[in-house]
């Protein structure tokens, strides 16, 4: 196949991008490099050390012969350039990560929460678009987030995408109907993917786009088997307050003795999967497309749930570093179980990277080898999700 794999420089695009162009497709990489112009905003730089997106490319085509081609779009504000990208190359199948995702970023001010809000939804928006425009009707796999269904304790295993509700008919009658779940986002990065939900609901309905949402957990881990083929095609790893996530800012903290940054009483819940299966389902997700004219294919891209003081506990136990409790920067439930389907996926042969086989690797091998690139002021998060909570966060553990 011919993919266009939009973000295809990000934390989960890159690896994609190497898994797929090993599989034997050809592979277009589109990226306005954004996330490494915030990196320059924000003062970090990835833990581990990353080339450019063109050494990169030319570092893979030198250890197995395969192109990788790279095109700077801003799919956001270029428009007009990307739809002519897609009527000249035609693929026949586009991956989107390319939004911006971590919901630190999007809470730390209006102006950070408007980029967030138009970057993400422009940039769907005008995919959607420039495919119906140009009748290039290539399957469509969104990375979406677990994070649409909210945290909220129902006591329910939450299913994959859709909900039937009963709804009671004029003559007394209960007639079932098939929703999307509610939406019940918790930043306004969550809130986006949200949105990009119904932009996707009504393209396929409207022109009977074929489109795959892939509701994914927290990434933790850095490498997939072809990120580890040389050391210049190594995954970035964010660390810092605003895009690092949780496992693996544990881990790095873990590396450099700070203590582990527990929000609040770290008894939050939530869906975790290795990088290397999420590059697995990504490719199980484009070999299985939906029909045109049916509705959009939902999976839930996760494969254990855990509790944040659990895995804090966990990684101390492993390593010896101290847990500090600290007062929750976010808005966000204090304690929630989280039950989640994924079925899909594991019928169409996934096999689960465990955390309990891959953490210690993964500690020893990255977290502990480039330990001396961190900068530990940029460790605390502390983008606050209210203005009130603002007062109340202590900045440095
Ligand atoms: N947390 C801590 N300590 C930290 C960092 C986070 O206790 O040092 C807590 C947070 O308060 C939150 C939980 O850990 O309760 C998860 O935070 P996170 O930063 O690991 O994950 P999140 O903000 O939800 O976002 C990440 C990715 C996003 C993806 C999402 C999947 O950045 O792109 O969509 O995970 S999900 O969480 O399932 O919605």
């Amino acid at each position: 196949m011919k993919i266009a794999v939009l973000g295809g420089d990000g934390f989960v695009g890159w690896p994609t991008s190497l898994h797929l162009s090993d599989k034997g497709h050809e592979v277009h990489i589109i990226d306005n490099l954004s996330r490494r112009w915030i990196d320059t905003e924000l003062g970090v730089q990835s833990l581990t050390p990353m080339d450019s997106i063109q050494e990169r490319t030319r570092v893979w085509h030198a250890e197995t012969g395969r192109r990788i081609h790279f095109h700077l779009i801003d799919l956001a504000k270029d428009y007009e350039v990307f739809k002519q990208w897609l009527a000249e190359h035609q693929p026949d199948a586009i991956i989107h990560f390319a939004e911006q995702r971590a919901a630190p970023y999007s809470m730390k001010s209006d102006r950070h929460k408007n980029y967030t809000v138009n970057n993400n939804v422009n940039a769907t928006h005008n995919v959607l678009n420039a495919m119906v425009e140009t009748g290039v009707h290539a399957h469509l796999v969104h990375l979406g987030t677990m994070g649409v269904y909210g945290y909220s304790t129902v006591g329910a295993a939450i299913p994959e995408g859709y909900l039937p509700v009963g709804i009671e008919t004029l003559d007394g009658d209960t007639a079932v109907q098939e929703i999307l779940y509610p939406a019940n986002p918790g930043s306004i990065y969550h809130m986006t993917k949200c949105l990009d939900q119904l932009l996707f609901q009504f393209y396929a309905k409207n022109d009977g786009l074929r489109i795959t949402d892939l509701h994914q957990g927290i990434v933790w881990g850095t490498h997939t088997e072809q990120t580890r083929r040389h050391e210049q095609l190594i995954n970035r790893f964010d660390y810092d307050g605003d895009y690092g996530t949780v496992l693996n800012r544990f881990l790095i903290q873990a590396a450099i003795d700070y203590p582990l940054t527990v929000h609040g009483t770290g008894g939050q819940t939530r869906a975790f999967i290795h990088i290397q299966d999420s590059v697995r389902c990504i490719e199980i997700a484009l070999n299985n497309p939906p029909e045109a004219g049916e509705k959009v294919k939902i999976f839930n891209q996760m494969t254990e749930t855990h509790r944040v003081r659990d895995l804090a506990e966990m990684i101390s136990k492993m390593t010896g570093a101290r847990v500090a409790y600290l007062p929750n920067p976010r808005k966000e439930a204090a304690e929630n179980d989280l039950i989640v389907k994924n079925d899909q996926f594991l019928q169409l042969g996934l096999n689960p990277t465990t955390l309990q086989e891959g953490l210690l690797e993964e500690v020893v091998e990255v977290a502990r080898k480039y330990a001396y690139r961190v900068d530990r002021s940029r460790v605390p998060a502390v983008s606050a999700w209210t203005k009130d909570i603002a007062k109340t966060v202590e900045r440095d553990p």
